[in-house]
């Protein structure tokens, strides 16, 4: 195998030996016609995208033609205790796993490429299990802000009506701020058309706040843990007054639905930056809707409170019937319900 840094095929050692006779003959040549000097791969490949495509398949692009090193690839958790098999298409890598993989399942997948200089790269990646049949949710409640009421506590926590039937596994929420993203990615959760899920924001850190995968939905404890199914969630809590939230089908995936939600004070245009981007964002997919480059007035505006919740006015209506701020409204003092209507 070629050294990583040097690659002996491309350059013969031998070369300059071959030269000195040559140059012998030179006057006797024609002008010598102007070449380039030989090209040096150096660089080991960079891997571009990666994902799983199927239950049983996963694809890695490189940004150049790569091979597999046999022998290099692992999975972890093994569901067959079978080493992936590779082929390689150009720059995309081509992995057919032992056995189905697990929807929402945290996987870590490690391998070995090569490049046609010889220089190798390494990979070490983690990925949410494929989901065959995703199920389709949209936000019906969210609060924003813990409430250190003594009688009436409440916690920041996002409420998801289950639209469509299918497993939460790989679905991404994130939460954002004009300077910080918070992602949370749901495990694999067989759910019903109709069914209403908690996702708890900022728990208290107890061992009775349980994520409710299976189908005990009566298995937490905790402040808001509710009838209903629910999820527990340390990536960070809401932004308390504007933000965006975002539910895509899959880890940095299609938008599924989006709440932008923004304080009042707040006018004119929302200006180059992460909210501007995920608001337009939803508007490209049709979850949201502005009349040009997205403006504070586009949001669901309001004088920020953590005694009461956003609710999205009217269940039943189909997503995207009506996008946007007028679509939300404020439900009364201390009248949260996570987990019921
Ligand atoms: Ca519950
Ligand atoms: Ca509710």
């Amino acid at each position: 195998m070629p050294h990583p840094l040097f690659d002996t095929r491309q350059f013969p050692r031998r070369a300059p030996a071959l030269l000195a006779p040559l140059a012998l003959f030179a006057a006797c040549l024609p002008a010598p016609i102007p070449t380039t000097p030989p090209a040096f791969d150096l660089k080991p490949p960079s891997l571009v995208e990666a994902g799983p495509t199927g239950l049983r398949s996963f694809v890695l692009r490189f940004d150049e033609e790569v091979r597999p090193v046999e022998g290099s690839f692992e999975i972890e958790p093994g569901e067959s205790g079978e080493a992936p098999t590779a082929t390689a298409e150009g720059g995309d890598l081509k992995l057919e796993l032992g056995a189905d993989q697990v929807a929402g399942k945290d996987y870590k997948l490690l391998g070995e490429v090569v490049d046609g200089g010889g220089n190798g790269s390494r990979f070490l990646l983690s990925f949410a299990g494929f989901n065959a049949h995703p199920a389709r949710l949209r936000i019906a409640e969210v609060l924003t802000a813990k409430n250190s009421s003594q009688k009436n506590p409440h916690r920041d926590f996002v409420e998801f009506e289950v639209l469509a039937a299918g497993n939460l596994g790989g679905l991404e929420f994130s939460a954002s701020s004009s300077t910080k993203t918070v992602t949370w990615t749901f495990p694999g959760a067989e759910v019903s058309a109709g069914e209403l899920i908690v996702l708890h924001c900022s728990p208290e850190g107890s061992a009775a706040e349980r994520d409710e995968a299976g189908t005990d939905l009566e298995g937490s404890g905790g402040i808001d843990a509710s009838a209903a199914r629910d999820f527990w969630s340390k990536a960070g809590p809401l932004p308390d007054a504007t933000g965006v939230l975002v539910l895509s089908e899959s880890p940095g995936g299609k938008p599924m639905d989006g709440l932008f939600y923004a304080d009042s004070a707040k006018e004119g245009p929302v200006g180059e930056g992460r909210i501007e981007g995920l608001v337009q964002g939803l508007v490209d997919f049709g979850l949201w809707a502005t009349v040009a480059a997205p403006a504070w007035e586009d949001a669901f505006r309001w004088k920020p409170s953590s005694s009461r919740s956003i609710v999205r006015a009217g269940f039943g209506k189909e997503p995207g019937s009506e996008p946007g701020g007028t679509e939300w409204t404020l439900s009364a003092t201390g009248g949260q319900t996570p987990g019921f209507r």
